[in-house]
């Protein structure tokens, strides 16, 4: 068998993190992934040796529509983190594609600075696949990161539907990059993401979209004064241009700075663990339910009976 392909056992893993080995991470990661039932008994036995790392990091989310420019500004974000000596992961999580699949490239390529950069790993993971959830394993996978030491985690959303609201339980600074002047101003972004950001970044704030982004950025923030109770941070980025990290980089250590101190940190940390858990229990009992055999067999049955019209879907529930 192909070494690449030969299968690594805890104690490989476990000597790979000692060791600093990405290419092991990678596959720990993979592993943590996989759905073939062998690989799900190992994942658990990996990631109870690493529980101690839990919260090791601080965790930043990303999130935005696509085109936002997301991927660009983590990529010149993580190389300023770099530059400071930290060790920078980034998950990013593709909703269309699996891993090999298209837009991830694309991801890649404006991240190629960073991929670069030996501080920083960079590691997309398919939103579909793993029972079909939202990156269903990103919680773990930020852990196995932290255990390996990385110290600043960044997850970049895919930018719709229901992994927006699934990020912002995973992170302790959850970031919006906005983009002014081209119809994504106040109308055009989700009241959820509004009403959950803790920092708001008017994006492309260069050339003639300076002023805009300026504009839009007072908008925002009286906009904001009447939904949410506490001032939401705004800041100008250009990525292109490389203006208003350092702005950007202060102002969300003084925010993750006033919730240390006034305990909200710490709170919103625990109260991820119960989702953590909670959503530990329901990917553990749908793969049960998935692939035990019998069950499976059973339910192809009654898929038949209900395309044969003999039976009503709610009817086979009195049956559980
Ligand atoms: N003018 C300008 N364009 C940017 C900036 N950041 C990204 N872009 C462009 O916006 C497009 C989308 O960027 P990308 O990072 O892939 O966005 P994502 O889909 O949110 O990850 C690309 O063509 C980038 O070159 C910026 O700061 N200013
Ligand atoms: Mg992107």
């Amino acid at each position: 068998m192909n070494s690449l392909r030969r299968e690594l056992s805890v104690q490989e893993i476990l000597d790979g993190f000692k060791n600093k080995d990405r290419n092991i991470l990678s596959r720990a990661i993979s592993l943590i992934e996989s759905e073939a039932e062998k690989d799900q008994k190992k994942a658990e036995e990996v990631l109870s040796h690493f529980l101690s790392f839990d919260g090791k990091s601080n965790r930043i989310g990303i999130t935005g529509v696509p085109g936002a420019g997301k991927s660009t500004f983590i990529n010149q974000y993580g190389e300023m983190l770099c530059q400071s000596g930290k060790q920078v992961a980034v998950l990013t999580i593709d909703p269309s594609s699996t891993i090999s699949g298209g837009s991830i490239l694309g991801d890649k390529t404006r991240m190629n600075d960073l991929s670069q950069n030996s501080g920083a790993y960079i590691r997309p993971s398919p939103s579909l696949g793993y029972l079909g959830g939202v990156a269903a394993r990103t919680r773990e996978t930020i852990l196995l990161c932290e255990a390996f030491g990385f110290d600043t985690v960044i997850i970049e959303s895919v930018g719709v539907g229901q992994s927006e609201h699934e990020l912002s339980t995973m992170v302790d600074a959850y970031v919006m990059l906005a983009l002014s002047g081209s119809g994504d101003d106040l109308q055009g972004i989700k009241r959820g993401i509004l009403e959950s950001a803790d920092l708001i970044i008017f994006h492309k704030a260069d050339g003639d979209n300076k002023n805009r982004a300026k504009l839009a950025s007072q908008e925002m923030a009286s906009a904001l004064q009447i939904l949410r109770k506490e001032p939401v941070p705004i800041c100008l980025v250009s990525s292109t241009e490389r203006t208003g990290f350092g702005t950007f980089e202060d102002t969300l250590n003084d925010w993750l700075k006033q919730q240390t101190d006034n305990g909200k940190f710490k709170a919103r940390r625990l109260q991820q663990k119960i989702i953590w858990l909670e959503k530990a229990i329901e990917q553990k009992i749908l793969y049960q339910f998935r692939s035990d055999k019998v069950t499976q067999a059973k339910l192809q049955n009654i898929k038949d009976e209900v395309l044969r019209e003999k039976t009503h879907p709610l009817q086979v529930l009195k049956l559980i």
